[in-house]
C-alpha cells in the first residue's frame, strides 16, 4: 500500500496472509482491516454565497435563512443545518445556531 489510508474513500481493506514453514507447508488467512475515521475534512456549505432579502423591521431572533453544510467524515454531522438569526444591530455580532438535521 503506497497510498495514504483514507476511510472516507475506502473504509475496508481485505487482504490475504500466508505463513510458510520452510518445508513447503503453508496456511492462509483472510484479513479484514476496517479503518476508523478521523475528522480530516472541513464541513462544506452547499453554496459559497447566500443572498436573502431582509425587511429592515425584522425582530430579533427570527429565522432568516436556513443553510446546510455537509461533512464527509463519518461520525460527524453528514448534514448540518445552520439557522441565521436576525441581527439586532447590523454589523455587530452574527448569530448562528447549528444543529444536526
Ligand atoms: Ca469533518
Ligand atoms: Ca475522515
Amino acid at each position: 500500500m503506497n497510498r495514504r489510508l483514507d476511510s472516507d474513500v475506502r473504509p475496508v481493506y481485505r487482504l490475504s496472509g500466508v505463513a510458510t514453514d520452510g518445508g513447503g507447508l503453508e496456511c492462509v488467512a483472510d484479513v479484514e482491516l476496517m479503518l476508523t475515521d478521523v475528522n480530516d475534512n472541513n464541513p462544506v456549505f452547499d453554496d459559497s454565497v447566500y443572498r436573502h432579502v431582509l425587511p429592515e423591521d425584522s425582530v430579533n431572533n427570527t429565522l432568516l435563512l436556513r443553510v446546510t453544510a455537509t461533512d464527509k467524515d463519518a461520525g460527524m454531522s453528514v448534514c448540518r443545518v445552520i439557522d441565521l438569526l436576525s441581527l439586532p444591530t447590523f454589523g455587530k455580532s452574527r448569530h448562528f445556531r447549528s444543529h444536526d438535521s
